[in-house]
């Protein structure tokens, strides 16, 4: 290879760092919220704007979790809830906080909007 090659080698390398360093680097990172338990009930709050935030949770397995989701837009893509694993699916007031309940089991379980367009997950540790 000429020294060019290795140029753009090194170029090319350098640029898969960096699309990987932005998909899953910090961001990602950032989205795992770990809850923590008082008195039993965990509680975690989630604000609902163009997406779940945080969007990956992290909770004690069997743990009762109380999710609250602070909905501050009107967008009707967010109007619903819906947990699979659990058997919930709840619509969300617009501007509003709504609370939902559940016991977390082991594992990881989704969580989207009711078009599946939004994703979040819980994830019992
Ligand atoms: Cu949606």
């Amino acid at each position: 290879m000429t020294p060019l090659d290795w140029g753009i080698a090194a170029a090319a390398l350098l640029l898969i760092a960096l699309v990987n360093w932005f998909f899953l680097g910090p961001k990602g990172r950032a989205a795992v919220a770990t809850a923590s338990s008082t008195g039993g009930t965990v509680d975690i709050t989630v604000l609902v704007e163009g997406g779940y935030t945080p969007s990956t949770i992290e909770v004690p397995a069997g743990s009762r979790v109380r999710m609250t989701l602070d909905r501050r837009e009107d967008n009707p893509c967010s109007e619903e809830i819906v947990i699979p694993d659990f058997g919930i699916r709840r619509s969300l007031p617009a501007h509003a906080r709504t609370s939902i309940e559940f016991t977390a089991t082991a594992g990881r379980h989704e969580f989207s909007c009711g078009m599946g367009m939004l994703h979040g997950a819980i994830i019992g540790k």
